[in-house]
């Protein structure tokens, strides 16, 4: 049986945050099956599309690996590295670009998203920064994509220029699928609820980062805006605060959300709050714990990193020069 691959990355602008772990991380560990080969990328180069920090940059790089390998990336199944370090990424990115037209990178919902946050620093790198996503997911001819909510555009004009380039040079890519969960694909800020949770958000409290201790998470969800309505509900539309931390709480106790209303029926939003943080610092403590573990290994995560992107460009450097070829830019 043919293996099908899997692609994703997650960017070094922060630590992983709770919307971050149950929107793609949880998922990277659970496609890691017999039938599949995948590849996790720290996506840095798509971190400098907003300033950052340089020593801060590579730090967190590092912290990052490690978090993917506490919440369950395994080197024996996937090839862990850093996208700077396979430079096929950018130059696949480059011949992309020009199959790619400014008309449909202007629709990117996060590039608005993000110029406005960003008024000051509106990069060509923003800009373009689907195409280099889009590099990263045809480089390993990947079939599924797993992702959170805010990342589906991203894969669909992926699939578009996928699909243009094989009708103008025969079958090259494989067209990939994003692969989004149905609760937890969009996980929203603890502060502004109708926002998405981020993890560049400058206020802490508007997110539970991977690194919180019990006493932090617990505060942050005590903080957590609500509603005045006073009643527990799941109406998103109306009550986006509650309806998030139900989701949460359903996500981390593997309750369905009529488990979870019948559980809470006739409880206050102390009561909501309290549970909801008990569940996640069960699943997140012994995972901060083993990320503590691989960061304090450098030998370790110097090898892991190494052997990724040696693996990750074998693959890299077979599909990009299959794509210059086809061009005719090949040597
Ligand atoms: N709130 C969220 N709920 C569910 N999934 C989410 N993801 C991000 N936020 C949520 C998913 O996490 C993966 C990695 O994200 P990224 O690093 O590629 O960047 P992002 O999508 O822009 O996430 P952030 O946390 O909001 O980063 P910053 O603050 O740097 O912009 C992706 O699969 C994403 O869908």
């Amino acid at each position: 049986m043919e293996k099908k691959n899997v692609l994703s990355g997650i960017q070094p602008s922060g630590v992983i945050t709770l919307g971050n772990y149950v929107g793609a991380v949880r998922n990277w560990s659970l496609l890691q099956q017999e039938d599949r080969f995948c590849y996790y990328c720290v996506a840095n180069l798509h971190a400098i599309t907003v300033r950052q920090d340089p020593t801060e940059l590579k730090r967190r790089t590092r912290a990052m690996a490690a978090m993917l390998l506490a919440c369950g990336v395994d080197p024996k199944r996937s090839a862990l590295f850093i996208q700077s370090d396979v430079p096929e990424h950018s130059q696949l990115s480059w011949v992309l670009n020009c199959y790619t037209y400014m008309g449909e990178l202007s629709r990117m919902t996060q590039f608005k998203d993000k110029s406005a946050k960003n008024e000051d620093n509106i990069n060509a790198g923003l800009f373009t920064y689907p195409v280099l996503m889009a590099a990263d997911i045809l480089l390993y001819r990947s079939s599924f994509v797993p992702v959170g909510h805010d990342q589906k555009q991203h894969v669909e004009i992926a699939r578009d220029i996928a699909i243009r380039f094989n009708n103008a040079f025969g079958e090259t890519f494989v067209v990939p699928e994003p692969l989004i969960p149905n609760l937890g694909g969009r996980v929203m800020s603890l502060a502004e609820p109708t926002k998405k949770m981020s993890k560049s958000d400058p206020n802490p409290n508007a997110f539970i980062a991977f690194t919180d201790d019990q006493k932090t998470i617990m505060k942050k969800f005590k903080r957590a805006v609500t509603d005045s309505e006073g009643c527990i509900a799941y109406n998103p539309q109306t009550q986006p605060g509650v309806a998030n931390l139900l989701s949460i709480f359903c996500i981390f106790t593997g309750k369905t959300m009529d488990e979870a209303l019948a559980y809470f029926e006739g409880q206050g939003y102390g009561h909501l709050k309290t549970a909801v943080a008990e569940a996640v610092i069960e699943t997140l403590t012994p995972l901060r714990l083993e990320y503590e573990r691989y960061l304090a290994d450098e030998v370790y995560m110097e090898t892991i990193l190494r052997e990724g992107a040696k693996q990750a460009r074998t693959l890299a450097q077979k599909t990009l020069s299959l794509v210059y070829d086809k061009v005719g830019i090949g040597i």
